[in-house]
């Protein structure tokens, strides 16, 4: 399906605050990517774990810029710049993306969060963003797939606290919105592509299975809300839109030139949950300042 979302997934967005787009990506794109990604030392040399708070650790790479590779392809591609120009309305840019490695046995979990938990602290006025979470495995309840609570995004920003490593939403929140919300397992196939909102609360558990759950996270901000200020993430940077077919052909030359203009982001450098209060300390954990 090399097309941008349609109408009806776009009002499912807005509505449900997530649209699942099956087949998004084709599986010959995708076994590239997941070849590609598997055999990457870059990837690899810059992942980093993040703690959740549960006795275990996610596994995860951070890039700001989306570079001239099959990363990059992914997230410069026209399919996903004009799908998230439709749900942003307007120009976007590459505000970072992630590859996460949810590894057989030992992958952690992700608490319950918004993604506007962690950028609000960076400078970014208005929840205009969106995140696409693309499958590069299965993605199953069993090795720990993506959990949503639809419409939660209607509840507005939620105030977050450090869990872990991760910023954690308010859980006396979370649990009254389960009272009145369903909770959904989006179970997906490769290739198929989750667009959230920001304020969408989701989660998802530690990967106990002898199956690896990875998936690439390409997430977009609107030109027109550029931050405020500097952080560890980018402001407005154009974004050069490739067709589509670009992520065949630079897939197919194993993109030699990977990781050298992305911007990587070393565990100690992403701090969008580090200047959150501790929930008993009442002072930011990590004793830096808010960034
Ligand atoms: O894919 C997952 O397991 C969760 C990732 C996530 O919540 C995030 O990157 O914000």
């Amino acid at each position: 399906m090399t097309r941008p979302l349609d109408d009806d997934q776009v009002a499912e967005y807005r509505r449900e605050g997530y649209v699942v787009a099956r087949g998004f990506f084709a599986r010959d794109e995708i076994e590239l990517l997941g070849r590609a990604a598997r055999e990457d030392r870059e990837l690899d040399r810059h992942a980093f774990g993040r703690a959740d708070g549960e006795g275990g650790v996610v596994r995860l790479s951070l890039w700001n810029h989306p570079g001239d590779g099959i990363y990059g392809m992914v997230a410069r591609c026209e399919r996903m710049v004009r799908s998230a120009e439709r749900l942003l309305e307007g120009e976007v840019y590459h505000y970072h993306s992630k590859m996460i490695m949810k590894d057989a046995r030992v992958g952690g979990a992700w608490t319950w969060h918004q993604d506007y938990g962690y950028w609000y602290n960076n400078g970014v006025l208005f929840p205009w963003l969106v995140s696409v979470s693309v499958a590069v495995d299965p993605s199953t309840r069993a090795n720990g797939c993506l959990q949503v609570i639809p419409r939660s995004h209607e509840a507005g920003r939620i105030d977050h606290v450090l869990s872990g490593e991760q910023a954690g939403a308010d859980m006396d929140r979370v649990r009254e919105l389960l009272g009145r919300l369903p909770l959904v397992h989006c179970e997906m196939e490769p290739g198929d592509a989750i667009f959230f909102h920001p304020n969408l609360l989701h989660r998802s558990d530690p990967n106990r299975s002898e199956q690896p759950r990875w998936s690439m996270i390409c997430c977009y901000n609107a030109a027109r809300n550029d931050p405020y200020k500097d952080s560890h993430h980018p402001r407005y940077t154009p974004l050069e839109v490739v067709p589509d077919g670009a992520i065949r052909a630079v897939g197919a030359r194993r993109f030699a030139d990977a990781g050298g203009d992305v911007g990587w982001l070393e565990a100690v450098r992403d701090r969008s949950a580090t200047g959150l209060e501790a929930p008993e300390s009442g002072k930011p954990a990590s004793g830096e300042s808010r960034p």
